[in-house]
C-alpha cells in the first residue's frame, strides 16, 4: 500500500511542528509548502536528517510549488500571518482572507480529494472562506480550535483537580476567541461531571469560572508570553489527532469547526460544535441539549463568527 500523502500549506511555527509530528507518527510523506525563500526546503532537510535518529521513513519535501501537492490525502493550513502582542484575531481578517484563496486554489487545482483542517485565523472565518475558495465538499473541509480549546481547558482542569489529564474530558464550544464557550457540565473527571465534583467539595465555582475564562484567553496569555508569535505546540498536536482520525477512520469524537446546515439553530456557517472525524470527513455532527447558560453563550458566539463573516465578504466581493 502507498504511503499517505500530508501537505502542509504554511511551514512557519505551527508548519514546522506538523512535519514533525507527522513523520515522528510516520503517518505518510509529508510535503511543507511555504512562500518563503529557501524555508520550507530548509525545515524538511532538517527534519528529513531527524530521520536516521528517530527511525522514520516518511520523507519530507519544501515546496513554493502548488504541484507538490499533487494527490495529498489531508492538506494542513497555517498559512498566513500569526497574532503579534496587542494584535487580535480580527485584525488578521484582511491579510489572511487574501492567503486564503490563493490556498484554496491551489488545493482544488493539485489536491480536490484531500480533507483539508484549516488552522489559520481567524478560525471560523477562514475555514469558510477556504471552503468557498476551494470548492471541496463541506465535509472535507473543518477548522481545528475546538480539540485545542479543549485540551487547554482538561489542562487546567487536571491541575486544579489533582489528577491525570488523561482522565479528563473537556466540552467546548462555539467559535475560537473569547467567546469560545467551555461547558462544564459536559466535562467530566473519570466521567464525573464537573457540576459534581463541586458539589462533592473538590472544587468551587469561582474556580471552575477562572478556569472557563483563562481558557478563553488562552491563545492571548501564550502570545503574550512568546513576545513574537502564538501557540505551536499544542496547535500542531491537536491538528495531528484530527488529521489520523480521518486517515485510520477512528470516528473520533471531537470538537471541531464544522459546516452546521440547521442543527443548533444555525445554518450555512462554520462554527465549533462535536462531530464524527472519518474517513467520510465530517461523518455527523453532534447536537446536544444546552443549558440556558450554554445556549446564550452559544448564540454571543454564534453571532461574533456571523459578523466577522459579514466584514469577510464585503472584503472579497467575488465570494
Ligand atoms: O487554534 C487555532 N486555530 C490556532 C490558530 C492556534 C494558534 C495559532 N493560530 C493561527 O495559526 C495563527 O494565528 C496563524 O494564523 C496560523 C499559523 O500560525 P504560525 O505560528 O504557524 O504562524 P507562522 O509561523 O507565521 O507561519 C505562517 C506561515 C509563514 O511561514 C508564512 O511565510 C506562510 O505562513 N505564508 C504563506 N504560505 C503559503 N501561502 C501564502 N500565501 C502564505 N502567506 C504566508
Amino acid at each position: 500500500m502507498a504511503r499517505k500523502k500530508i501537505a502542509l500549506i504554511g511551514a512557519g511555527m505551527i508548519g514546522g511542528t506538523l512535519a514533525h509530528l507527522a513523520a515522528m507518527k510516520e503517518m505518510g510523506d509529508v510535503v511543507l509548502f511555504d512562500i518563503a525563500e529557501g524555508m520550507p526546503a530548509g525545515k524538511a532537510l532538517d527534519l528529513s536528517q531527524a530521520g536516521p535518529v528517530e527511525g522514520f521513513d516518511s520523507t519530507l519535501k519544501g515546496t513554493g510549488d502548488y504541484a507538490d501537492i499533487a494527490g495529498a490525502d489531508v492538506c494542513i493550513v497555517t498559512a498566513g500571518v500569526a497574532r503579534k502582542p496587542g494584535m487580535s484575531r480580527d485584525d488578521l481578517l484582511n491579510i489572511n482572507l487574501s492567503v486564503m484563496k490563493s490556498v484554496g486554489e491551489g488545493i482544488k487545482t493539485h489536491a480536490p480529494d484531500a480533507f483539508v483542517i484549516c488552522i489559520t485565523n481567524p478560525l471560523d472565518a477562514m475555514v469558510w472562506a477556504l471552503r468557498e475558495f476551494s470548492g471541496l465538499p463541506h465535509n472535507k473541509v473543518v477548522g481545528m480550535a475546538g480539540v485545542l480549546d479543549s485540551a487547554r481547558f482538561r489542562h487546567f482542569l487536571a491541575d486544579e483537580f489533582g489528577v491525570s489529564v488523561e482522565d479528563v474530558t473537556a466540552f467546548v464550544l462555539g467559535g475560537h476567541g473569547d467567546t469560545m464557550v467551555p461547558v462544564p457540565a459536559y466535562s467530566t473527571v473519570g466521567g464525573i461531571p464537573i457540576p459534581d465534583l463541586i458539589k462533592m467539595g473538590w472544587s468551587t465555582q469561582e474556580k471552575i469560572d477562572a478556569i472557563v475564562d483563562r481558557t478563553r484567553k488562552g491563545g492571548g496569555e501564550i502570545v503574550g508570553l512568546l513576545g513574537n508569535g502564538s501557540a505551536y505546540y499544542a496547535p500542531a498536536t491537536s491538528a495531528i489527532m484530527m488529521a489520523e482520525s480521518y486517515l485510520k477512520d477512528k470516528k473520533r469524537v471531537l470538537p471541531a469547526a464544522a459546516h452546521l446546515t440547521g442543527q443548533y439553530d444555525v445554518d450555512d456557517l462554520y462554527v465549533g460544535v462535536p462531530v464524527i472525524l472519518g474517513a467520510g470527513g465530517v461523518e455527523r455532527v453532534i447536537e446536544i441539549e444546552l443549558g440556558d447558560e450554554a445556549k446564550a453563550n452559544f448564540q454571543v458566539s454564534v453571532d461574533a463568527v456571523k459578523e466577522l463573516l459579514e466584514v469577510c465578504k464585503g472584503l472579497e466581493p467575488s465570494l
